[in-house]
């Protein structure tokens, strides 16, 4: 029943030139793999967790033990952020939205373009390491949010439709210090399809 790393689901290299192949090889290989092997070492010492999908467990961090509601919180959240971030992006989707997400977008943020300098803006915000959110709440209206660490929105009961991880180890091969730089690239690679499908879901 242990967490296991999903295959990415694409080619290592399919997302050049925004994003190189050692830049995925490293992120997905190392860096989303040691959180679930670090996310399965604290579930072994609170078994009684065992049953519970990533999500509930991210979801309900006050029900998580104290002696490891913080490796959980950590790599649980970078287990989950990460496993969303990957279906985020493809060589080939939707290149931006359409239909009630591209009315939604402009509802909230005036244009497609708005809405992007406003994410990108977040992103540059973020101080150290963390993620930038498009969220959707209860009555399907969007916002912005960004996370430190490996925290995800659904623990403040907020839902992602959309995230791009700001830490350094996701452009630093590729872009150096340039976070800002990363970010405009990244829309050229961003799943449109996959966005929608979490906004109606
Ligand atoms: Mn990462």
């Amino acid at each position: 029943m242990a967490f296991e790393l999903p295959a990415l689901p694409y080619d290592y290299a399919a997302l050049e030139p925004t994003i190189s192949r050692e830049t995925m090889t490293l992120h997905h290989d190392k860096h989303h793999a040691a959180y679930v092997t670090n996310l399965n070492a604290a579930i072994e010492k609170a078994p009684e967790l065992a049953e519970q999908s990533v999500e509930e467990l991210i979801q309900n961090l006050n029900d998580v033990p104290e002696g490891v509601r913080a490796a959980v919180r950590n790599n649980g959240g970078g287990h989950i952020n990460h496993t969303m971030f990957w279906d985020l992006m493809t060589p080939d989707g939707a290149t931006s939205p359409s239909g009630l997400l591209l009315n939604a977008i402009n509802a909230s943020f005036g244009s497609l373009d708005d809405f992007k300098k406003q994410f990108n803006a977040a992103g540059v915000a973020r101080f150290g390491s963390g993620w930038v959110w498009l969220v959707k709440d209860n009555s399907g209206k969007l916002s912005i949010v960004s996370t430190p660490n490996q925290d995800n929105p659904i623990s403040d009961g907020q839902t992602p439709i959309l995230g791009n991880d700001v830490w350094e180890h996701s452009y630093y091969v590729d872009y150096r210090n340039l976070r800002p730089k990363y970010l405009e690239a990244w829309w050229t690679v961003v799943n449109w399809d996959k966005v929608a499908q979490n906004y109606s879901s």
